[in-house]
């Protein structure tokens, strides 16, 4: 795994493909989720435990060298893979940024939604190919997969964003995302 480069930096030209996991060119960190890092999020505790004897791959985020450092805009692409515990679609851990930085999603394959909460307010925001999801400053943002194929999106934040994962564990997202009869569930908790 490459790691992100020392600035300054030099203007880059970055490709990625849309439809297929692959990483970023040129590379930065590749990150792995597996179920066994979700502790905490899933409310059926008892079939998320069942998981683990597989402990499956959740998402992935692929990232360019361009390094979290105040005045750089790092970019990452996020794979969420399908699937549900007990329902409950497969999703990112979700965080709050630890300073009042806003991000952009952009949809590249799959379907999925983007879930807000400022601690009051839950928003979901349905995504897909060519869909930008806007994350202003004080929203905490979690990644759900919606659909039966991978969901993937690019993310670019400012480099001093920083993440906060306690703060999702705190407060909840305000909505839980299940697999419905009609299509998504959301269910406020
Ligand atoms: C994204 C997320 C990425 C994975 O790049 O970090 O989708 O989600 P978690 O970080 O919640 O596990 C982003 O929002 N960066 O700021
Ligand atoms: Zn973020």
């Amino acid at each position: 795994m490459s790691t992100f480069a020392t600035p300054p930096i030099d203007p880059m030209r970055i490709t990625f493909e849309t439809r297929v996991t692959a990483p970023m060119s040129p590379s930065g960190p590749v990150l792995t989720r597996r179920m066994s890092d979700l502790k905490g999020l899933f409310a059926d505790t008892s079939e998320w435990e069942r998981s683990l004897a597989e402990d499956r791959v959740v998402y992935e985020v692929a990232s360019t060298p361009v390094p979290e450092i105040e005045g750089e805009l790092p970019q990452s692409i996020t794979t969420i893979h399908p699937g549900t515990v007990a329902g409950e679609f497969h999703m990112t851990k979700g965080h709050m940024h630890t300073r009042p930085r806003g991000e952009i999603y952009l949809g590249l394959s799959g379907v999925g939604g983007l879930l807000l909460f400022d601690g009051n307010r839950p928003e979901w925001i349905p995504m897909e190919p060519g869909v930008i999801g806007y994350i202003p400053p004080g929203w905490a943002h979690r990644s759900v997969n919606t659909g039966d194929e991978p969901y993937r999106f690019l993310a670019v934040y400012p480099g001093d964003s920083g993440h906060d994962y306690d703060w999702v564990l705190r407060n909840g997202m305000g909505y839980r995302v299940f697999s419905g009869p009609a299509g998504t569930d959301l269910r406020p908790f």
